[in-house]
């Protein structure tokens, strides 16, 4: 029997700017921290960068149509602040705004809803040179980009993004050094992840005001559900304070206006500096919730595991992607239900899933069943979700190409469609064909 989703359920895919759309140096825009990183001998795989990536900026018409042919109804991309504000803040660049507003008008006219993300992880470097998100300032040139987007794009864009995985940022940005800027400094990584939320307050209500009425304001965070290694007492604990860092530390400000008091007296002197009215900002309602889910974490105490003193393990019985994260799809049941009930966000949308697989081309076709079982067990366990009252409104995959994966390179492909680098051809592999079938269909075969 087919597994039927709530009538005008939201079928998408998503991307983000950096890693798909190359042309660094075209259409005036400025460089980004990404730029500089990937440009950074050691820092990427194979010296991968951005500059060319499956280049999105050109054939961006060829995308829009693949969705179309794809049966969607949205499609979730990044909006490049340095296209936008070539320096950061100060004077908006009309061929960058020109850009996303063409995508905007062809995505409505193929019957596909712009949902874009403002920030995802492409920062100005002029912004960094004066502190970037270390900077207080930063929540208000954020606020200056966000206005200048919207007041654009408002008359059109229906759902809007302010950030993508601010854990990300801040933890592989400013502690573990493994995206740009490339520091390691927990006390900063807090700092930074402080400043993001506020700017994510800053942002909402100017999104608002410059969108038409009705329109929905969210934030996308990457959450996991988490389980403690074994029932040891040390391990439960452990699994605690990942879970704090990783899901409490942006959710409780987020949904109920305040730190966790555990993870504030665990971080002690390296908790962020924060002012009165802060939180009350970080709080401003938001009409849903973005969940980017991969997997579970399973954690165990581990003196020597850093700041957190914990270690995520891989249980030994494990089926793995290709990025090796475990493929646990009742994660995604157990996190949402536990969303809805703790937090209780108006609404909630998965705006990432996906997996990586080792894709080959072969005669012309991509032939990918493990990402078919992997989004079908996941979309499985989404609608289970639904069926105990959690109000989920749409399911986006990551991604919708084969892109650039960050410090990975091109090394792990995600895509729905295969992009052949050599080329830029595309190709629907056969988990695009299937995704098809669910997205019309609006029901798990
Ligand atoms: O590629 C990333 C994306 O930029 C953010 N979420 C996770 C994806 C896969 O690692």
């Amino acid at each position: 029997m087919a597994t039927t989703f709530p009538e005008g359920f939201v079928w998408g895919t998503a991307t983000s700017a950096y890693q798909i759309e190359g042309a660094v140096r075209e259409g005036g825009r400025g460089v980004s921290i990404w730029d500089r990183f990937s440009h950074t001998p050691g820092k990427t795989e194979n010296g991968d960068t951005g500059d060319v990536a499956s280049d999105h900026y050109h054939r961006w018409r060829q995308d829009v149509g693949l969705m179309k042919e794809l049966g969607l109804n949205a499609y979730r991309f990044s909006i490049a602040w340095p296209r936008i504000i070539p320096d950061g803040s100060g004077a908006a660049n009309q061929a960058g705004l020109d850009f996303y507003d063409r995508l905007v008008d062809a995505l409505l006219a193929a019957g596909i809803e712009p949902f874009p993300t403002l920030y995802h992880w492409d920062l100005p470097e002029a912004l960094y040179d004066k502190g970037g998100w270390l900077n207080r300032d930063a929540a208000g040139w954020f606020a200056d980009y966000a206005a200048v987007v919207s007041s654009r794009l408002g008359d059109r864009v229906r759902r809007w993004i302010t950030h993508n995985e601010p854990f990300v940022a801040a933890f592989e940005g400013y502690a573990l050094g493994s995206h740009a800027p490339g520091l390691n400094d927990p006390k900063a990584a807090l700092q930074v992840a402080h400043h993001l939320l506020l700017s994510h307050g800053r942002a909402v209500p100017i999104l608002r005001q410059n969108s038409e009425a009705g329109a929905q304001v969210g934030i996308a965070l990457n959450l996991s559900w988490v389980d403690p290694a074994s029932e040891r007492q040390a391990d439960v604990e452990a699994a605690q304070r990942f879970d704090g860092l990783l899901n409490r530390l942006f959710l409780d400000p987020l949904f109920r206006g305040a730190y966790p008091a555990d993870m504030l007296a665990y971080a002690g002197p390296l908790a962020p500096e924060v002012e009165p009215e802060d939180l009350l900002q970080i709080a401003t309602p938001i009409d849903f919730l973005g969940v980017n889910y991969y997997s579970r974490a399973v954690v165990a105490d581990d003196p020597q595991g850093g700041p957190l003193g914990a270690r995520q393990i891989v249980p030994p019985y494990a089926e793995l992607t290709e990025m090796g994260w475990e493929v646990y799809p009742e994660g995604l049941r157990q996190l949402l239900v536990r969303l809805h009930q703790e937090y209780h966000p108006a609404a909630l949308y998965i705006t990432e899933n996906g997996c990586a697989a080792a894709d080959r081309l072969q005669d012309g076709r991509v032939h990918d069943p493990q990402r078919i079982a992997y989004l079908s067990a996941h979309l499985a366990a989404a609608h289970q979700a639904i069926a105990e009252g959690v109000p989920l409104r749409g399911y986006l995959v990551w991604s919708l190409l084969d892109n650039f994966e960050w410090a990975y390179g091109y090394t792990k492909r995600f895509g729905l469609v295969y992009v052949d680098y050599a080329t830029q051809a595309r190709v629907v592999k056969d988990s695009g064909a299937w995704f098809r079938q669910v997205a019309t269909a609006n029901a798990l075969p």
